[in-house]
C-alpha cells in the first residue's frame, strides 16, 4: 500500500476525533468570533503543545488578514503548509535512517511496550525487503520473553539474531552483535534494549554502558540512537523524550501506534521540542505497518478530516 493510503487508513483514529475537529473547523464561511480560540483550542487538545498551539493559531491569524482571506475554507492550505514547514525545520524529519558508512547501529532506545522490538523486527524485514545485509541484537536480557519475542521477528524476516539469552550483560551481547555485523559485512545492526520503567536508575546506567560499547566499537558516525515512542502518551511521551535526550542524546525518533492515537499532534510536539527527527511512525502491528513519516503528506492527511461529529 502507498504511504498515503496506510497513513490514511492508519490515522482513522486520529482523524475521526482530532483532526476530523479541525477539518470541520476550517470548513466553515466565515471567521467567526470563536473560530480563532476554538482552533487553539483543538490544537491544544490533539497534543501540539501549549506554546507551538499559541504560536499557531497567531500566525495563521496574522496570515489571513496579511492574505485578505475571507473564510477559513481559504485558510486550510496554509494551515497545510505552516505545519509541513514546522516539521521540514527539523533536519532529516521524515527521511529514512542514513545507512553509512557501513554497518550503520541502530541502538532502540525507549520505556517498556513503547514498540522497540515491533519496530526492530518491523525494521529488519524493510532492510531485508532491499537486499540489505541485517543482524538483530537481543540486548533486553532482563526477561527471557524479550529475547524470545525477537527470535520470532528473527525467524519471521530471516535475519539472524544474537543473543545470549536471559541475564546476560546487555553491552556485552551488544558488543557480540558488532563483531558479528562486522565479520558478515552487515549494513545494519538493529539492537533491541530493555525499558523498564521501575528501574529508571538502573536502566540508565545500562543504556549508556551498551552505548559506551557500541560508541567505542563502532564509532560516532556509525551510531544512531533511536528512541521509540508510544504516540498513544501524547504529553507523557514528550515528557519521556527530554528525559531520555538527557542521558543519551537521541538522534531519531519513531513514533509508534499512531494508529491508536486520537491525538496526532504530539509529532510536532517533538519536533517542537526536541528538534530530531522522527524517521517513521507505527501504523499497527503487522510487520508491514511501519512508514516513513511524510510531513506534507501528513499534513494533507489531517486536513481531510474524518467523521468529525464535532461542531
Ligand atoms: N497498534 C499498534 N501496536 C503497536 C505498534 N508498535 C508496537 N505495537 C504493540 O505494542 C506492544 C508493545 O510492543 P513491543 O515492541 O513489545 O514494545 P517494547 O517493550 O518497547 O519492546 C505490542 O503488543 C506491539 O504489538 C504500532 O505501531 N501500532
Ligand atoms: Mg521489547
Amino acid at each position: 500500500m502507498a504511504f498515503f493510503a496506510r497513513l490514511r487508513e492508519g490515522l482513522k483514529g486520529v482523524k475521526e476525533r482530532w483532526s476530523g475537529g479541525i477539518a470541520r473547523l476550517f470548513s466553515g464561511s466565515t471567521f467567526d468570533a470563536a473560530f480563532w480560540e476554538e482552533l487553539e483550542d483543538r490544537l491544544i487538545a490533539g497534543d501540539v503543545g501549549l506554546e507551538l498551539s499559541e504560536e499557531l493559531a497567531t500566525s495563521l491569524k496574522e496570515e489571513a488578514k496579511a492574505r485578505g482571506l475571507a473564510s477559513p475554507e481559504e485558510l486550510r492550505d496554509v494551515f497545510v503548509e505552516k505545519v509541513a514547514s514546522e516539521l521540514n525545520s527539523v533536519p532529516g524529519m521524515g527521511q529514512p535512517f542514513v545507512l553509512a558508512p557501513t554497518p550503520q547501529v541502530l541502538l532502540m532506545t525507549g520505556v517498556n511496550g513503547s514498540g522497540k522490538t515491533t519496530s526492530a523486527g518491523k525494521l529488519a524485514l524493510q532492510y531485508k525487503r532491499q537486499g540489505k545485509g541485517v543482524i538483530l541484537a537481543a540486548a533486553d536480557t532482563f526477561r527471557a520473553a524479550a529475547v524470545e519475542q525477537l527470535r520470532i521477528w528473527g525467524e519471521r524476516t530471516g535475519v539472524r539474531v544474537v543473543a545470549q539469552g536471559q541475564g546476560s550483560d546487555p553491552a556485552a551481547v551488544a558488543f557480540d552483535a558488532w563483531q558479528a555485523a562486522r565479520s558478515a559485512g552487515a549494513d545494519v545492526l538493529i539492537v533491541d534494549t530493555a525499558g523498564r520503567l521501575h528501574d529508571k536508575h538502573n536502566l540508565m546506567e545500562e543504556l549508556r554502558k551498551i552505548h559506551r560499547v557500541l560508541l567505542r566499537e563502532a564509532g560516532e558516525e556509525r551510531l544512531q540512537t533511536v528512541l521509540v515512542l508510544d504516540a498513544v502518551l501524547g504529553q507523557n511521551s514528550v515528557a519521556q523524550a527530554e528525559t531520555f535526550n538527557s542521558v543519551l542524546p537521541v538522534s531519531s525518533v519513531i513514533l509508534t501506534k499512531y494508529d491508536n492515537t486520537a491525538k496526532g499532534g504530539v509529532v510536532l510536539s517533538i519536533a517542537r521540542k526536541l528538534r530530531v527527527p522522527v524517521r517513521y511512525i507505527g501504523l499497527g502491528e503487522a510487520p508491514e505497518d511501519l512508514s516513513p513519516f511524510d510531513p506534507e503528506e501528513f499534513a494533507r492527511a489531517l486536513m481531510e478530516g474524518g467523521t468529525g461529529e464535532e461542531r
